[in-house]
């Protein structure tokens, strides 16, 4: 079994990421959505395995390609910020984009509100932010995404 935490819009305040990394354990790797403010190194260096970033709509000095389309387990997984697609108008134009481009996964941030939706097309998942959030129930959220060994995959809205 594999074990993925994923987050986004940490906004330079990561005490809340730190926790939610104690209380898990080990994961096998870790996905940001962006808005990092400045803290892509030390998110680079959280955890010994693999960490998945792309830049937000405010980290305006970073040199990392603005999306990322990974393989995980067989699936194809299209990483962004969002904010290409509107994702604060609605999830339309970023569920037809995912689809065009063969994804079987779109994970995104950007709005602070988390998101899983699982349909036969597509999936769409957003961590909302584990620092900032901005839905109904404040929570700081993150997704732990859980692959196993026969490839299923589960996807578990949490918070610190
Ligand atoms: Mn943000």
């Amino acid at each position: 079994m594999q074990r993925i935490l994923i987050v986004s819009d940490t906004h330079k305040r990561l005490g809340n990421l730190y926790e939610a990394l104690e209380k898990e354990g080990s994961v096998d790797a870790m996905i940001h959505l962006g808005d990092l403010e400045g803290d892509e190194d030390i998110v680079n260096e959280m955890i010994p395995g693999p960490v998945y970033m792309v830049p937000g709509n405010n980290d305006y000095y970073s040199q990392a390609p603005r999306e990322l389309e990974i393989q995980i387990a067989g699936k194809n997984v299209l990483l962004t910020h969002g904010h290409y697609y509107y994702v604060s108008l609605d999830l339309q134009t970023i569920r037809q984009e995912g689809i065009a481009r063969g994804m079987d996964i779109v994970m995104f941030g950007h709005t602070h509100r988390p998101v899983i939706q699982v349909e036969d097309e597509i999936t769409l998942i957003n961590p909302g932010s584990i620092s900032y959030p901005r839905q109904q129930d404040g929570k700081c959220t993150y997704i732990i995404m859980e692959i196993s060994d026969s490839g299923e995959f589960t996807f578990e809205l949490k918070s610190v």
